[in-house]
């Protein structure tokens, strides 16, 4: 039950158990087999799930990085599937073609439709506005009708793609009025939305001019996914005001149509982080960093550049820490990685000229030699350099001001393969209901993360060892294909 009176309920979605976890790819037809009884499973996502990677003269298709395309590539796979995204720079779209199983549908954006859709309206209006207005959120009408045109261009692609029977699975903040174009235009389609940010609470959600289009664009879908329970239960107020909706067991009623509406926390494949953290050249890597950093504790921070992530806060914490005297620089080290992100938007700009000033205030105060208090790396890693990273770091610091999961706290507690390690973690992001046993904290309290902080670097062992086994049996409860199970069963009416 929620926490206001208003008869808004969210049931907890069924989670299948371990054994069933690969359960959804039964649930899709296997590529090229007869129809009956199996789904083909159509994405409809921002990005596709490939991007170009030039080798030399020649150019290849890899998959894009991150947990959406490795958890439900393999599905769409299994089903002989399509996936429709755009590829990432403004242009005409390339021609549909296939990669490793999957019929993939490039959606092509203009400059124009670049900057008014993907930078305007999806990342300088919706992105602050889901993220409790960190930043003020911009409304330019010019925005609109192009978010509306692009969500058209998305639904057309599937379009083409659904026979009866298909299962449609739609992602994500850009495209919220994909769901109904679809149902207008095909009502039998099983149509799915995931959202994989958080969705404001009505007093924020109710600021936007165009609330009621894109609450009705959601409710073509007939399961509506969110992080947590919380997005789900606001999600249910602002349809309940908004629209004709009404509420009704496990989600909502309208025009005498059921939409399911829950909580799905999306997770990662855990095996293969696992794997990974296993690999002899990372555990390799892993020591090499270590003892690059000299006998000194390590914390880490690993984030895209993105002022939903609370990197500037963290840092003024670690430098209360080392204000306070309770730490110097000879017992540890702070690490931040960040990978660039959005830089044509102001804000992300801004945010990283503040960070960096930090960090050379921070080192120009305290660093000694041979012992800089910040290392900083503005950069992408592959998977393997990002996992030794996970796996030498003595404490995770993941403080984001709303997030609506963070996979990096996942990420970090599935390398931890001896059980050692302490997460420090947010209590705004999602992964705080599943990861209760990490040391939670207010990100806005930077005395409080400051002593979390503290209370991190000197945690005995036993007490380490207790939470970060609880965490890794949290984590395992809920890997990516629980998660893809989940929500397909729900989606396919189990
Ligand atoms: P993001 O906001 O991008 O995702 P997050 O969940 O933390 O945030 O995922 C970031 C991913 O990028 C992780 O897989 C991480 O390993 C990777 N990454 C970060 N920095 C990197 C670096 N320097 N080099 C290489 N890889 C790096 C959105 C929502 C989240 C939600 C996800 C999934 O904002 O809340 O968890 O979608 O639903």
């Amino acid at each position: 039950m929620g926490e206001d009176s208003d008869g808004i309920e969210v049931t907890e979605v069924d989670r299948p158990p371990p054994q069933r976890a690969s359960a959804a790819r039964d649930l899709l037809r296997p590529a090229g087999r007869s129809r009956s009884g199996r789904w083909n499973l159509i994405v409809v996502a921002n990005r596709m799930p490939v991007r170009r990677v030039s080798q030399g003269e020649a150019a290849t298709w890899q998959p894009s990085p991150g947990g959406l395309t490795s958890a439900v590539t393999p599905l769409v796979q299994k089903s002989g599937g399509s996936w429709i995204g755009w590829p990432g720079s403004a242009g005409p779209a390339p021609d549909p073609f296939k990669h490793a199983g999957m019929s993939i549908v490039p959606v092509g954006l203009s400059k124009k439709e670049v900057e008014a859709f993907y930078n305007g309206f999806s990342n300088r209006t919706l992105w602050p506005l889901y993220h409790a207005a960190l930043r003020p959120p911009e409304v330019n009408r010019k925005w609109w009708q192009p978010y509306v045109e692009v969500n058209q261009r998305y639904a057309q692609a599937a379009l083409r793609r659904v026979r009866d029977g298909d299962l449609v699975w739609v992602h994500d903040y850009h495209l919220q009025l994909v769901p109904l174009i679809l149902r207008e235009r095909k009502p039998s389609a099983r149509i799915g939305f995931f959202l994989h940010i958080p969705f404001p609470p009505v007093e924020l959600f109710s600021w936007l001019p165009w609330r009621a289009e894109i609450l009705r664009g959601l409710l073509g879908a007939d399961v509506i996914g969110f992080q947590r329970k919380q997005d789900a239960e606001s999600f249910l107020r602002a349809a309940a005001r908004f629209t004709p909706a009404r509420p009704r067991e496990g989600g909502l009623e309208i025009e005498g149509r059921r939409v399911r509406v829950g909580a799905f926390p999306i997770s990662i494949d855990v095996a293969d982080f696992e794997a990974t953290a296993g690999q002899p050249a990372v555990e390799a890597h892993a020591r090499q960093i270590r003892e690059r950093l000299g006998a000194r504790k390590m914390i880490l921070s690993v984030d895209r550049l993105d002022y939903t992530k609370g990197i500037d806060s963290r840092l003024s914490a670690f430098e209360d820490m080392l204000v306070r005297g309770v730490a110097d620089v000879e017992e540890c080290v702070f690490v931040q990685i960040a990978v660039p992100s959005r830089e044509s938007v102001k804000a992300y700009s801004e945010l990283r000229d503040r960070v960096e000033r930090l960090v050379g205030r921070i080192n120009g105060q305290f660093s000694a030699p041979g012992a800089v208090a910040v290392h900083y790396f503005r950069r992408n890693l592959s998977k393997e350099n990002l996992v030794a990273y996970y796996r030498a770091a003595d404490v995770m610091l993941v403080t984001p001001l709303k997030d609506g999961m963070n996979l990096v706290a996942k990420e970090y507690v599935a390398t931890r393969l001896d059980e050692s390690g302490v997460l420090v973690l947010s209590e705004f992001a999602g992964a705080a209901d599943e990861l209760d046993s990490a040391l939670i904290v207010n990100p806005y309290d930077v005395d409080g993360v400051s002593l979390a902080l503290e209370r991190a670097l000197k945690l005995p062992a036993d007490e380490a060892r207790r939470r970060m086994r609880s965490l890794r049996r949290a984590l395992w409860r809920n890997d990516v294909y629980h998660w893809a199970d989940g929500f397909l069963r729900a989606l396919a009416g189990e």
